[in-house]
């Protein structure tokens, strides 16, 4: 028997193994263990596990891949049943900025903002600095989620704000996390808020929209 809970969950994420990855997820539901912890114990333990394997001189593509695709696998059966479609709060931009393609942790983040009924706006990967503001002004956003995995993306970040000044909506805010941001402050990537899971994304915009922590 093993001690650690998420071990197997862990395991198959690793080795990309999709069925064994749903089929321990699944036990750790029943079991009930909440979502959230599946999240942290499990898929963040997981990638951390690879880090070794994704560098910047080498990695294997495919493999990868198939980690992601069982990372997605257990975040449909975490949340899916939860999108109830109907958008009942403000809207929420997101995006991965230019030259960074990792996109499994902003979906996490925007399945968590869809959960708790934010309209949510995806603005996908390797998008520019002026693509993400021109979004979220046209679309009436009250906040942007950048989720920044390779380091290449610190200047940009801080480009953000100044150019939200720039086009008159300089009120709205501005979260970064994902494996490079996280490790800064907010001072030094000049946004309003550093998250580490996504979890902390949806409290800390509850909190500035005036909603109660009701869901995770
Ligand atoms: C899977 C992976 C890939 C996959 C990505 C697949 C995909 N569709 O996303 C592939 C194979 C494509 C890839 C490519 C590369 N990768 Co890679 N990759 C990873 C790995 C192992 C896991 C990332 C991941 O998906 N994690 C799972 C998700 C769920 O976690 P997450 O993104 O952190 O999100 C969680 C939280 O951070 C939070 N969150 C996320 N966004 C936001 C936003 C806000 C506002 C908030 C509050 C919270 C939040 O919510 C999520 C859930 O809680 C990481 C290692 C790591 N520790 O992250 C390296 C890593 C990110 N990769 C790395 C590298 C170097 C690369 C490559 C340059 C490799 C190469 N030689 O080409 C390329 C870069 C390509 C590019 N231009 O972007 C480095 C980056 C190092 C650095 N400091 O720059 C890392 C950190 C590994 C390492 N060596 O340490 N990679």
């Amino acid at each position: 028997m093993q001690n650690n809970p998420y071990q197997s969950l862990i395991d198959a994420l690793i080795d990309g193994d999709r069925d064994k990855a749903y089929q321990s997820a699944s036990e750790l539901l029943k079991s009930g263990i909440p979502k959230e912890r599946i999240v942290v114990e499990g898929i963040h333990k997981a990638m951390e596990m690879l880090d070794g394997k994704c560098t910047a001189e080498q990695f294997n593509l495919l493999e990868l891949m198939l980690t992601g695709r069982a990372v997605s696998t257990v975040i449909d059966l975490l949340y899916k049943g939860d999108q109830s479609g109907v958008a009942s709060r403000e809207t929420i931009v997101l995006a991965a900025l230019e030259g960074d393609i990792h996109d499994l942790g902003k979906s996490i983040v925007k399945t968590v903002l869809m959960g708790k009924g934010y309209r949510t706006v995806d603005c996908g990967k390797d998008v520019t600095i002026e693509k993400i503001v021109e979004t979220a002004k046209k679309e009436g956003a009250k906040a942007i989620c950048i989720s920044g995995l390779i380091s290449s993306v610190m200047p940009q970040i801080k480009r953000l704000k100044p150019s939200l000044e720039e086009a008159g909506c300089g009120d709205i805010a501005v979260l970064a996390g994902g494996a490079a941001l996280k490790q800064a402050t907010a001072e030094v990537l000049n946004v309003d808020y550093v998250g580490i899971t996504a979890f902390d994304a949806g409290k800390y915009i509850d909190t500035l929209l005036g909603y109660s922590h009701d869901q995770s």
